[in-house]
């Protein structure tokens, strides 16, 4: 108890009447109550270091007692007297004699009203006077006079410096008490919010406003901060940000099904439900290459359609040569392919299936040829990084290839015992090229994952993953905003990645994909949000993961 005992108490004395805040006259005092006002005191209190004490009577003797007994306890005192502040001499008195600093407050401005309220008689006993504030009075009177005026028991920093003593046995039980008390003010307060935002809601489906105001938004943001402490001025910040994006979620659960015109939306109903129509599968490099083994695995039906380059792949699709081309995406050791990411965004493609397969290199070379006559070792970049281990340590030089497939191919026309491939098994097989039995790969987990791109969207029933294109704006916090509208409708990120925007230097395309069943109402409502609040928003594909 040493730390709070070496409090000052701060005694808040309402005089007659005031006990009925709230219920008449709004227009002069508001529509608050006075367990709010004590609420508000109490929380300003606590920031500002000192321990808030009550008091409110009808009675002039009973505050005249109040204030002499105060004297015992109290560092200051912040009085809204009532109407004994127009002619209370006893009240003066009594103020006057306890000696405290006291701090004279009223909720309307005393002086633009009847002229017998322009008049206060305590006025003498006070350091200052706070008027036609409302309830802000109040808590400005209280930080003038704590911060200029109250006298602390511990000649100590000041209490926003000063860490609070860390709270033992009783005392945590106690805090946790007030906590809890204080939330369900919190919730009541929120709830009050939550049903103006729903009203808000239905007006905006008839006025067509859209949800997100930048100006109203800094404009709530200034007077929170305004409320608060200064030392607590980013926690304001970022509560009422939060605060203010769930309102909005709000609006939109309300606008959404009343949205004929969104776009998105629109194309995502209008998607087809069924791959049936891929009858021709093509992939990047020769037969034998990892691309053509996972177009393999996902339409295993489908007539397999060779292409040089990831970019051709897409055209074949785009100019109708075939009904889809898969691509690989990211690689466990050496990470995301970034000309298809490139492509993704260039190409009106969308993606209709996902799958990862393992990937394990082989050291193929001519027949015969002995592990210490390699010299050098042509593949693809990627799976030159995935083996960058040993190439490293054996001092071998390297020359990329289109994929690894064409690498083999390259080993066989050059005939040139000293260059060996990093492939597939399969590639080197069908090249007539024999496998060393070397443990070529960085890592024994080595996977790579490759999507299907179609020209359609086309989002089957098993659906179970969504890939989002995004520019976001230019303003603080932007990317987590868009990561916590997911968050709040419980979907889960499970991949972010970002690349140059072509053209604009400094300025990113973010793709994020989240896990969510086809057409589920969260994942919608979050893509209805966030393409009514970012620059550019696309959907690359909704679709499952094999
Ligand atoms: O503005 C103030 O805070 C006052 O001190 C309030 C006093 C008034 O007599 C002063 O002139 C100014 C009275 C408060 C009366 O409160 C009511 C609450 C609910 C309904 C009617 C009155």
């Amino acid at each position: 108890m040493a730390g709070k005992d070496l409090l000052p108490v701060i005694l808040l004395i309402n005089g007659p009447n005031l006990n009925m805040l709230g219920r008449r006259s709004k227009e002069h005092y508001g529509t608050f109550t006075l367990a709010q006002v004590e609420s508000a005191f109490s929380v300003k209190a606590d920031a500002l270091g000192v321990k808030p004490a009550f008091f409110q009577s009808n009675d002039e003797g009973a505050i005249i007692t109040a204030i002499h007994e105060s004297m015992e306890y109290a560092a200051g005192i912040v009085i809204n007297a009532g109407a004994y502040t127009h002619y209370s001499y006893a009240i003066l008195d009594a103020l006057q004699l306890c000696g405290l600093p006291v701090m004279e407050v009223h909720i309307s401005n005393i002086h633009k009203r009847e002229p017998f309220r322009n008049i206060s008689v305590i006025q003498p006993a006070c350091v200052g006077q706070v008027y036609g504030l409302g309830l802000d009075s109040y808590l400005i009177g209280l930080e003038k006079l704590v911060k200029e005026h109250v006298r602390r028991k511990s000649a100590a920093e000041s209490p926003a410096k000063m860490p609070a003593e860390p709270p033992e046995g009783p005392d945590l039980l106690e805090l946790r008490r007030k906590i809890g008390s204080v939330d369900a003010e919190l919730m009541e307060v929120f709830n009050r919010r939550m049903a103006l935002a729903e009203q808000i809601g239905y007006l905006k489906t008839r006025s067509k406003a859209s949800v997100f105001d930048a100006g109203r938004e800094a404009e709530v943001a200034d007077m929170a901060r305004q409320r608060a402490d200064s030392s607590m001025s980013s926690r304001v910040d970022a509560m009422m940000k939060t605060m203010m994006r769930l309102s909005r979620e709000k609006q939109y659960d309300i606008l959404l099904p009343h949205d004929q015109d969104w776009k998105i939306g629109n194309d995502l109903r209008s998607a087809g439900s069924s791959l049936a129509h891929i009858t021709r599968a093509a992939y990047a490099g020769t037969g034998g290459s990892y691309s053509e083994q996972a177009a393999e695995k996902l339409f295993p039906n489908a007539k397999k359609v060779q292409a040089i380059t990831f970019t051709q792949a897409c055209d074949m699709v785009l100019a109708g040569e075939a009904d889809t081309a898969v691509l690989p995406l990211e690689n466990t050791t050496a990470g995301t392919v970034d000309n298809v990411y490139d492509l993704l965004q260039k190409k009106n493609l969308s993606i209709i299936r996902s799958i990862t397969i393992s990937v394990e290199h082989r050291l193929a070379v001519l027949p015969g040829t002995k592990f210490a006559a390699i010299r050098s070792v042509a593949s693809h970049p990627q799976a030159l990084s995935q083996c960058s281990e040993i190439i490293y340590q054996k001092r071998w030089g390297t020359h990329s290839s289109e994929n690894t497939a064409f690498a083999a191919e390259e080993v066989k026309k050059r005939g040139d015992p000293s260059l060996a491939a990093l492939c597939s098994e399969d590639a080197a097989r069908r090249n007539g090229l024999e496998v060393l039995h070397v443990d070529v790969c960085n890592s024994s987990l080595n996977q790579t994952r490759f999507i299907a791109v179609a020209k359609e969207l086309t989002i089957t029933p098993d659906a179970d993953r969504i890939s989002t294109l995004m520019h976001l704006p230019h303003r603080s916090g932007a990317l987590v905003g868009a990561l916590d509208i997911f968050a709040d409708r419980g979907l889960n990120l499970c991949s972010i990645f970002s690349r140059p925007i072509a053209n604009t230097p400094g300025e990113y395309a973010f793709f994020l994909d989240f896990t969510c069943p086809a057409m589920g109402q969260d994942a919608l409502l979050a893509l209805y949000q966030l393409s009514s609040e970012m620059p550019y928003v696309k959907v690359l594909g909704w679709y499952m993961e094999e």
